[in-house]
């Protein structure tokens, strides 16, 4: 017996040295040590023999099962390593070559911001500082120091929010702003004459929505004070802004309106771009789109800045940014523009 085990152990190390593959690697494991294999047999077989002979071919069985087995693990580490060198070989792998994967998505600039960089850049151009101001602002900036007392009729013209927080303020009750107008006042206190400034921002009117109104939308401000000032100033100025935004002519017209901060008051048009003022729907067959709300601006205005009204007089206007935003683009629902929906935005 102690033979048989022998030659089983040294034809088994031969077998194993000579393998050339994992797979010849695996038959040998199962014709040596599988459930049938040539070792098992022999342990299985331990019951017939004498207590004499299993004292000695029972260790012995297992010390070659385990040397076998043993054996078997070193060999395929080399096997599979040398499967491995012969891959890479094989292969050329380009640390150089583009990648197959698309480009990661990059953001980019909104419509709306699009639009009051270029404004900022004209007027910058023409000299103008571009202001800010804040969007929770006082009663008194919104509107006393704009000419329009609580009990003044005008005050419903901007339904406006109320902000809950009832703490005694030095301005009367906070909201949101109606308008970017009361940056004239901050801007006339803290600068004094002259002033040219633009204002961008956002404003909010608690009033209901439609294609053309939300709840939240930006306008730009504009204020000049000088010594002889007129609207003169400001029909050149206008004209040339939307002439340089939309890249061609564009005329403007004046029509009486009415703000209780400015005297006289008016509203500015422009020609039609889009039908060449020969009528379309988008001017309502005029041939001119309102544009904005403009005027000289009221001696109470000028006084409530602390600039002295004999000295100084100036106008100043305030149009609708976003409007603007759909008449360059096309865009035909103001809801869209801020809605934060990807599908609209990815299309600029
Ligand atoms: C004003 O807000 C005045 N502060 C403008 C002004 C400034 C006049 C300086 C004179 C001197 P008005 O309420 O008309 O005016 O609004 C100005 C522009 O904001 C409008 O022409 C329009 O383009 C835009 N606008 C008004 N309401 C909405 C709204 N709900 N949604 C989108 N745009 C609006």
């Amino acid at each position: 017996m102690k033979e048989l085990l022998e030659k089983i152990h040294a034809a088994g190390l031969e077998e194993i040295k000579q393998v050339k593959n994992l797979e010849a690697l695996k038959e040998i494991e199962v014709k040596y040590l599988g459930r049938k294999g040539e070792l098992t047999n022999i342990l299985k077989g331990l019951k017939d023999l004498s207590d004499e002979e299993k004292r000695i071919i029972g260790p012995a069985t297992n010390g070659i099962k385990l040397d076998l087995e043993a054996k078997i693990k070193d060999k395929q580490s080399d096997l599979e390593a040398a499967e491995i060198a012969k891959k890479l070989a094989g292969e050329f792998f380009d640390i150089t070559a583009p990648g197959t994967m698309t480009a990661h998505e990059i953001g980019h600039i909104h419509p709306l911001s699009r639009v009051q960089q270029e404004a900022e850049n004209i007027f910058s151009d023409m000299g103008f500082t571009v202001m800010d101001g804040p969007e929770v602002e006082s009663e008194y900036y919104n509107f006393e120091g704009l000419n329009i007392p609580a009990d003044h009729p005008a005050r419903d013209m901007q339904d406006t929010f109320f902000l809950k927080d009832k703490s005694e303020q030095k301005h009367g009750r906070l909201v949101l702003r109606t308008h970017t107008s009361p940056v004239q006042i901050r801007t006339m206190e803290k600068y004094g004459a002259p002033l040219r400034i633009i204002v961008p921002g956002r404003v909010f009117r608690y009033e209901a929505t439609d294609a053309s109104h939300d709840t939240t939308f930006y306008q730009v401000e504009g204020l000049v004070i000088d010594k002889n000032i007129s609207l003169a100033d400001l029909k050149g100025v206008m004209a040339e802004f939307l002439t340089r935004l939309f890249g061609k002519e564009v005329k403007v017209r004046f029509r009486p309106g009415y703000f209780p901060f400015v005297e006289p008051g008016l509203e500015l048009d422009f020609s039609c771009l889009i039908c060449n003022e020969k009528g379309c729907s988008v001017c309502k067959h005029t041939g001119w789109v309102e544009f904005m709300g403009a005027g000289m601006v009221h001696p109470n205005v000028l006084k409530a800045g602390g600039i002295d009204s004999t000295k100084y007089q100036g106008w100043a206007f305030g149009f609708g940014l976003t409007r603007l935003v759909m008449m360059r683009y096309g865009i035909n629902d103001i809801r869209v523009l801020q809605s934060g929906d990807i599908r609209f935005t990815q299309q600029f």
